[in-house]
């Protein structure tokens, strides 16, 4: 499902909103992915920790946050600007790209918990595709 230009723009501005707090909400999100999806745990398993308290899951969802506001700057072709990470998520981390939903499931409910008053029906269906599509130029190179 292709992004709109209307969709664009309400990713664009609710990201603008959302950047400062980026870090501790990837953070949240990465934690609640590894708990409510402890299948999910099997990629981390050479961290010390994968605790909601880690540091190793707090930074880690640091970056991964990090890496989705970049992918709003490339939101005119996700495809192209994610290759390289979805070469490195395909051929080196070997995620099953099953798994993109798990963390874009978790990253809308902390969005949604950290901005529940601006958080309406029109920005949730926005941010919901953005993910998706973010999700499958992540999958891109798996094939
Ligand atoms: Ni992901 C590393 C971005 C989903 C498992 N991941 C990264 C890095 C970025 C990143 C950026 C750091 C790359 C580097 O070091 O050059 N990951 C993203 C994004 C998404 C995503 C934008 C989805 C929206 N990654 C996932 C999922 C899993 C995952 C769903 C597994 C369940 N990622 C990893 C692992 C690493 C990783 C494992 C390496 C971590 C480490 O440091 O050892």
């Amino acid at each position: 499902m292709s992004l709109t230009g209307k969709d664009k723009s309400v990713v664009r501005s609710f990201w603008d909103k959302v950047s400062p707090k980026s870090g501790e909400i990837g953070a949240e999100a990465l934690a609640r992915m590894l708990t409510v999806f402890p299948q999910t745990k099997t990629y981390f398993s050479h961290w010390a920790d994968l605790s909601p308290d880690s540091p190793q899951v707090k930074k880690h969802g640091a970056v991964i946050m990090g890496a989705i506001g970049d992918a709003v700057g490339k939101i005119d072709d996700l495809v192209g600007g994610l290759s390289s990470l979805s070469e490195l998520h395909a051929f080196k981390l070997r995620v099953d790209p099953a798994n993109f939903r798990m963390l874009s499931h978790n990253i809308i409910l902390v969005l949604a918990m950290y901005f529940p008053g601006d958080f309406t029906p029109e920005i949730h269906v926005s941010i919901d595709k953005f993910l998706q599509n973010v999700a499958l130029a992540l999958s891109e190179k798996y094939r």
